[in-house]
C-alpha cells in the first residue's frame, strides 16, 4: 500500500500586483501561500504518507529569493519519512536559470531537472514514479511518455503539468492516451480548478485560491494505491473567493438589500473573499456607496458589482418626459448603447441629470 498527497500550482512568491484585493491584503494572501504550503507538508508528515508530489508551478520564479529557496528546502526536510517529487510547470520552468538547481535538498526530495520524460525508483516502495516537466515545445505528449512500461509488482505514477482542453501553448495532453497507460496515478498541475478526471488521474489545483477567477474550494489531492487507487479532494485553502449573483428589483429598498446581503453572506464572510454582483435596475434612492461602506466592516473582504447593474431606460423617460433626461437619453443611438463606454456615459449623465434635480 502506497499512501500520497498530491499539490501543485501553489505560485510561492506570487506577488497579487493586479488583483482586485490588492495593498495590505495582497501581502497578506503572499504570506498565506507559504503557510499553507508549510501545513500541507505537516500534514503529509502527521498523516504519514508515502509520498507527496508536486505538479508544478510551485514557484512564481519571477519574484523568487536565494532565502524563499532556502526556506522551502527547510520545510520539506522536516518531511524525513515522505519521497517528495517536484515538477516545473509553466510559472517555474526548468533551463538553464531553474531555481530548483539553485539548492541544495535532502535525498528524498526528487527534482525532475531534464526535458525529458524521466523516473525514480524507489525500491522500498516498489514505485516508480515518472515525471515530465512542463515545455512550451511539446505538443504532443504521447510520443514523450512512450518510453512508460508497465513492470510487474511495481506500482506506477506519473506527474505533469500541461492542459487537457489541448491548449496549444500549454503542453495538451491527451487524457484518453493517458488512461490507456494503466499508470496506478497520473498528478496533474495546470489548472486551478481541482478536478478527479479518473479513478487513477486528477488536477489537484492550486492550493491556495489566487483571485476572484478561482471560486470554490480549494485544497489538494490525497489517495491510496492498493490493487486499485483510491483518490479524493481535501479541501484545504485557508480562504475562498465566493463570487454571489443578486437580483434587486424596482421597489427593492436599501434596508432590504442591506439584509439580503448579510443573510446570503453569513456563512464565512469573516474570512472569505465576496464579489456581489448586483442584477437588475438600482433604485435611485439606493445609495451604493454608503450602503458598501455599510457592509463592509463585516466582511474580510467585500466587492459590491454595481457594473452588472442596468438602468431601466424605458422608466426613466415615462417618468421625465419633455425634460432634459428624456432628451439626454434620446440622443444615444441604440449601436452607441452597445458600446460600454456609452453605457458608461449614459449612467454617469443619468445620475449626474438626477442629483441636480434633487
Ligand atoms: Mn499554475
Amino acid at each position: 500500500m502506497v499512501k500520497f498527497i498530491h499539490s501543485g500550482d501553489i505560485h510561492l512568491g506570487l506577488k497579487f500586483k493586479n488583483v482586485s484585493f490588492g495593498g495590505d491584503k495582497g501581502k497578506t494572501r503572499r504570506l498565506e501561500l507559504w503557510q499553507s504550503f508549510r501545513r500541507l507538508i505537516s500534514y503529509g508528515i502527521e498523516e504519514e504518507v508515502d509520498i507527496i508530489l508536486l505538479a508544478g508551478d510551485i514557484f512564481e520564479s519571477d519574484f523568487v529569493t536565494l532565502s524563499d529557496l532556502k526556506r522551502f528546502a527547510d520545510i520539506l526536510s522536516g518531511a524525513k519519512k515522505q519521497e517528495i517529487f517536484i515538477i516545473s510547470g509553466n510559472h517555474d520552468t526548468i533551463g538553464s536559470d531553474s531555481i530548483f538547481g539553485r539548492i541544495q535538498f535532502g535525498e528524498n526530495v526528487h527534482v525532475f531537472s531534464s526535458d525529458k520524460l524521466e523516473s525514480f525508483l524507489i525500491e522500498r516502495l516498489n514505485t516508480r514514479v515518472y515525471g515530465l516537466n512542463w515545455d512550451r515545445k511539446i505538443k504532443d505528449v504521447t510520443g514523450v511518455l512512450e518510453d512508460i512500461k508497465s513492470e510487474d509488482g511495481i506500482k506506477s505514477i506519473l506527474l505533469l503539468h500541461g492542459d487537457i482542453n489541448g491548449d496549444n501553448d500549454y503542453m495538451p495532453i491527451d487524457i484518453e492516451y493517458l488512461k490507456t497507460l494503466n499508470l496506478d496515478y497520473v498528478a496533474l498541475g495546470h489548472i486551478h480548478k481541482p478536478e478527479i478526471i479518473a479513478e487513477n488521474i486528477a488536477y489537484c489545483g492550486s492550493l491556495e485560491p489566487l483571485d476572484f477567477g478561482e471560486t470554490g474550494e480549494r485544497g489538494f489531492i490525497k489517495g491510496i494505491i492498493k490493487e486499485n487507487t483510491n483518490i479524493e479532494f481535501h479541501p484545504f485553502s485557508l480562504r475562498e473567493f465566493r463570487m454571489l449573483d443578486m437580483e434587486i428589483k424596482d421597489d427593492t429598498t436599501y434596508e432590504q438589500l442591506y439584509d439580503t446581503i448579510l443573510k446570503n453572506s453569513e456563512k464565512g464572510r469573516n474570512t472569505n473573499f465576496y464579489r456581489i454582483n448586483l442584477k437588475g435596475f438600482l433604485p435611485m434612492e439606493i445609495d451604493k456607496i454608503l450602503l458598501e461602506e455599510e457592509l463592509r466592516s463585516y466582511f474580510y473582504h467585500l466587492e459590491l458589482n454595481f457594473d452588472t447593474i442596468s438602468i431601466d431606460l424605458d422608466r426613466l423617460k415615462e417618468e421625465n418626459k419633455d425634460s432634459i433626461i428624456h432628451r439626454y437619453i434620446n440622443s444615444f443611438t441604440h449601436e452607441e448603447l452597445e458600446d460600454p463606454i456609452y453605457y458608461d456615459a449614459l449612467t454617469a449623465g443619468i445620475h449626474a441629470l438626477l442629483e441636480g434635480g434633487k
